[in-house]
């Protein structure tokens, strides 16, 4: 047998060893658990008591082919009725807690700043807090989880720098009407994906292609905006509603492809151009060196006269320096991150800037997502580089989870939470990292953005095909709910 063969299965054992052993350790008990949703997935009602339209009503209505099947949102899991419903789930899973976020047209249907509030939306919101607070489940709430009001996107959406006023007025009249019983707040859901899903690959509502220009413009306000929100809740809510303000942010954990230095480089900068974009500003004030460097030096060999990456005044870093009450990933999968050669310098791209390759390891589990292979022990490499990179902070996992075609017999789902949640725990006992919330990707089957209604995500089931949109439990709701109970992952506990 060669050698070469030899090391290849010793590895696979290995691998195969540190992806089925889940510890029979428990968490701890500050730690809470919680599950998700988000309002355009779950909530339907498009166009009740008031309600304006949205980007991805917009986009479903008006472009039927950019989503599978030509599916929309315009009922989902009609959440919006069956809000004490979707409670008594939350209760039977044991949660301390539910992130769901608000739809801005739902509230303010132009979306612009001093244009009308909608009473009927405030009362939706009051409503589920008030019906999550009556059994003692504790209300994370989104503020923005890519719903914009298509009124602001006529106005240009996130490149226009008045966005940060419109979000503003929003994040006020949130925190002044639904703050007296909401301790977690978010500004944003993952603006990687606002900025470059929607503005760089097309892939999200808007749908624009504009890679390496529009989306580091949409970063930009949105980064403002995000500090002016904090700030606002800082000076006029904080001092009587004792909450907490932060932004959620996602990426892909990037493992060296090697321990060559270029490869570690080339993680680091994969790692910094996608978590660190958002995360090193409101952290730092300001984006990742590396960011600045590399598309500062790019742009001006492409002839600009200025940076495609735009500035923040001194005053302006001293001003989004410190926005969060807490640090908080969404994190999914994994992939091997590789230098390489820099590419054609007249390039205009986020790619061409970043200048990464990827690859995975084909024997990873493949999930329904063309984009998700299930790699337990990357979270825990994420959770180890996120404690370093950002001085040890609490950390929030408010996004985990997997998806698969269907069925209540979800084996492999119970698998993917067992082992993950296996390396959350071994990241906070055995490696130190303040981890203090998980939260599963998702409470129920839902609209997943463009690919509809054919990736599930949830521990509950929803028939899309019954206008009642009943649910039913999959095996991994008493999964979850064993190890809420327990606190513990597998049968014998220690
Ligand atoms: C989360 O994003 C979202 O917050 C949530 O709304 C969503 O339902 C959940 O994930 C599951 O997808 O198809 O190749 O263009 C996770 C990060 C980044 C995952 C963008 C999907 C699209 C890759 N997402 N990615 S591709």
């Amino acid at each position: 047998m060669s050698n070469n063969l030899l090391v290849t299965i010793l590895l696979s054992v290995l691998v195969y060893r540190e992806a089925t052993a889940a510890t029979n350790r428990t968490f701890p008990d500050y730690f809470k658990f919680g599950i998700a949703t988000a309002s355009y997935q779950v909530e339907g009602a498009w166009n009740e008591d008031g309600k304006g339209e949205n980007i991805w009503d917009h986009l479903c209505h008006t472009n039927p082919t950019f989503v599978d099947n030509g599916d929309n949102g315009d009922i989902a899991c009609d959440s919006y009725h069956k809000y004490k419903e979707d409670v008594a789930l939350l209760k039977d899973l044991g949660v301390d807690y539910y992130r769901f976020s608000l739809s801005w047209s739902r509230i303010i249907p132009l979306g612009l700043a001093g244009s009308p509030v909608n009473q009927a939306g405030i009362d939706y919101y009051k409503s589920l807090i008030q019906e999550l607070g009556d059994n003692g489940i504790e209300p994370m709430v989104t503020i923005f989880h890519w719903d914009l009001p298509e009124t602001l996107q006529e106005f240009g959406g996130f490149p226009n720098p008045e966005l940060e006023e419109h979000f503003a007025y929003y994040a006020r009249v949130v925190f002044e009407n639904l703050g007296d019983s909401v301790t977690y707040w978010t500004t944003f859901n993952e603006p990687l994906q606002t900025c470059h899903q929607g503005y760089s690959t097309g892939t999200m509502a808007p749908g624009y292609k504009s890679s390496g220009l529009a989306e580091y413009k949409c970063a930009h306000t949105l980064i403002k905006a995000h500090a002016k929100a904090y700030h606002i809740y800082d000076e006029e809510f904080r001092p009587q509603q004792q909450g907490y303000v932060g932004i959620v942010a996602d990426t892909t954990w990037f493992e060296p492809a090697s321990d060559s230095d270029a490869d570690q480089e080339a993680a680091e900068r994969a790692l910094q151009f996608n978590y660190g974009w958002y995360i090193n500003a409101v952290v730092n004030g300001n984006y990742p060196a590396v960011m600045i460097e590399r598309i500062d030096e790019r742009s001006k060999q492409q002839g600009f006269e200025t940076s495609r990456l735009p500035k923040f005044t001194e005053e302006e870093i001293e001003y989004i320096k410190g926005t969060h009450d807490y640090l908080a990933i969404n994190a999914y999968t994994t992939v091997y991150a590789q230098a390489k050669e820099e590419t054609d310098p007249t390039v205009v791209s986020y790619e061409s800037d970043l200048n990464v390759d990827t690859f995975i390891d084909e024997s990873w589990e493949q999930s329904a997502s063309s984009w998700l292979r299930v790699v337990p022990w990357g979270l825990r490499n994420l959770l180890n580089w996120l404690s370093k990179t950002y001085n040890h902070p609490e950390i929030f996992v408010t996004e985990n989870g997997v998806s698969d075609l269907g069925g209540l017999d979800d084996d492999r789902r119970i698998n993917f939470y067992q082992e993950y949640l296996s390396n959350v725990l071994e990241a906070i006992l055995d490696d130190g990292v303040n981890v203090t919330r998980y939260t599963a990707w998702s409470l129920m089957d839902n609209f997943e953005w463009a690919r509809g209604y054919t990736e599930k995500f949830g521990m509950y089931s929803v028939n899309f095909d019954n206008p009642g949109r009943p649910r039913t439990p999959k095996a991994s709701a008493s999964y979850y709910a064993q190890v809420i109970a327990s606190r513990c992952l597998v049968d014998t506990c220690e």
